[in-house]
């Protein structure tokens, strides 16, 4: 910012020649048309002087400038490296640069930047207020997520592990599907500090935030301390907020107690916000209830590859250099006409299951909340097994002490579960197996497997668990 602010003070006059004398376009004055233009005979100037452009083309200058410095990305940095981007409560006053300057909304600058042409200003102007609604409409019959009122965990476990659904009957006795919406939590807990990707904000000013920005890519409340920040208790006994549902089985990382990675999050956006392609950590399944609000969801399985999502050659980083926005405005048309490609409205009071592997994109398509959680289901033992054992620079969410969760996992497995011990070394070996007849030889290469790191997770998965739930897809 102050770079560009004072560049202009360091570039000379520019010379133009003409008939009637040299046009002298003083820096403070480039690309305002004609305004600034000197008639000056002065030979001083520090560059040579050059012929008008046949086209009568000036050249840019401070509007392109202060139109750069308009950027309100560019305020969203400087706030985060203020001291105010330090603190968890201030007034949010309707964009970054506002809030910054402490500026009211009379405060606007008004400078025509008409004759101001760029799509970097542009584009990312185009992607905050382009609708997303439109992409979630129209969805093809043979892509719609399959829609279920309830499952029993023999249905899941022997027909759903592997595939997407939503349930529409299982959370509704959940209290929170009754009591929680954004003007309840506000009202019970707005002093509460939550994390929002780079900030730790109290939930005042989130909301503040949250009904009044332009951002492309709104800042988004995901905060795995959410239940001892709230005064909440989860699970089935009395007073409790939610529990997970039965319809998903054992949990088997549960077997890990407090050693178990970060695996609950309250999730909290506006209208637009949401989650860009990734796969879930460590190979683990998921599953997600909105509370408030509703979500579209686009979903391919784990060894698809998606449009827009580039993978490196070692399958440890996903890059999707795009905003949600700018992703469904580029590669939304061509994912949906992929065969493996699945897609659904989840809605509040439903709950969605992500299957270990799954890439997914996830967009609210009005302010909400949901709940979400991370499990190892029996079916994606191997899976979860081979992810630790062989990308042990890719897990994630550990704490810093367990040095080694594969060693760990298996010892908890063989003391607790000895049955499941073995059935998960046998997936484990029935893996390994099916890669090195793929190879060719024993050794395992798994360069091309897809990895997902992003927003703080590593995402992954086991190669192989995603063939007989390919060819289960009509
Ligand atoms: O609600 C969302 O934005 C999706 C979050 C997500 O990807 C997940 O819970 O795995
Ligand atoms: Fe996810």
């Amino acid at each position: 910012m102050v770079d560009i602010a004072s560049r202009p003070r360091h570039i000379p006059n520019l010379v133009i020649q003409g008939e009637d004398g040299d046009r002298v376009l003083e820096p403070g004055h480039y690309g305002n048309g004609t305004a600034g233009v000197n008639t000056n005979n002065d030979s001083t100037s520090h560059v040579p002087a050059i012929p008008p452009h046949p086209l009568g083309i000036k050249p840019l200058g401070n509007k392109f400038l202060f139109a750069c410095s308009m950027a309100d990305d560019v305020w969203k940095t400087i706030f985060l490296e203020s001291e105010m981007g330090k603190k968890h409560s201030f007034g949010w006053r309707g964009s970054w640069r506002a809030t910054v300057l402490g500026l009211s909304p009379e405060q606007k600058i008004q400078i025509d930047c008409s004759n101001v042409f760029s799509d970097m200003l542009h584009r990312p102007f185009v992607c905050s207020h382009i609708s997303l609604d439109h992409y979630a409409q129209n969805i093809p019959a043979s892509n719609e997520i399959d829609r279920l009122p309830d499952l029993s965990y023999e249905e899941f476990a022997a027909k759903w592990s592997k595939k997407p659904f939503m349930l529409t009957q299982c959370i509704q006795s959940w209290p929170v599907t009754r009591s929680w919406t954004i003007d309840n939590l506000l009202s019970q807990h707005a002093d509460v500090v939550f994390r929002a990707e780079a900030v730790d904000w109290s939930f005042r000013t989130y909301c503040q935030y949250m009904r009044d920005n332009q951002d492309e890519s709104p800042l988004y409340l995901f905060d795995r301390k959410f239940a001892e920040k709230m005064g909440l208790s989860i699970g089935k006994e009395e007073g409790a907020a939610y529990w997970k549902p039965d319809c998903f089985g054992p949990d088997l990382f549960e077997l890990l107690g407090s050693e178990r990675p970060a695996h609950r999050w309250l999730i909290i956006g506006p209208r637009r916000s949401g989650s860009t392609f990734h796969k879930d950590p460590n190979a683990t399944s998921a599953w997600n209830a909105v509370i408030q609000g509703a979500k579209y969801w686009i979903m391919f399985p784990p060894s698809v590859q998606v449009p827009g999502v580039y993978v490196s050659r070692d399958s440890s980083e996903v890059t999707s250099p795009l905003s949600i926005a700018e992703w469904l405005l580029e590669f939304h048309a061509e994912a949906r006409r992929l065969p493996e490609c699945r897609e659904g409205i989840c809605r509040a009071g439903e709950i969605l299951h992500v299957p270990s592997g799954w890439w997914h994109l996830v967009v609210n398509l009005e302010d909400g909340i949901a709940l979400t959680q991370n499990f190892v289901p029996e079916a994606h033992l191997g899976g979860v097994l081979s992810f630790l054992k062989d990308k042990p620079d890719q897990v994630s969410g550990f704490k810093a002490d367990v040095a080694d969760p594969y060693g760990l996992f298996v010892s908890r497995l063989r003391d607790q579960r000895p049955d499941l011990h073995e059935e998960g070394l046998r997936q484990l070996a029935e893996k390994k197996r099916r890669w090195d007849a793929v190879v060719g030889n024993g050794d395992v290469d798994d360069s091309e497997q897809p990895q997902k790191k992003s927003a703080g997770f590593t995402f992954g998965f086991g190669f192989g668990d995603d063939e007989e739930e390919e060819e289960e897809i009509p």
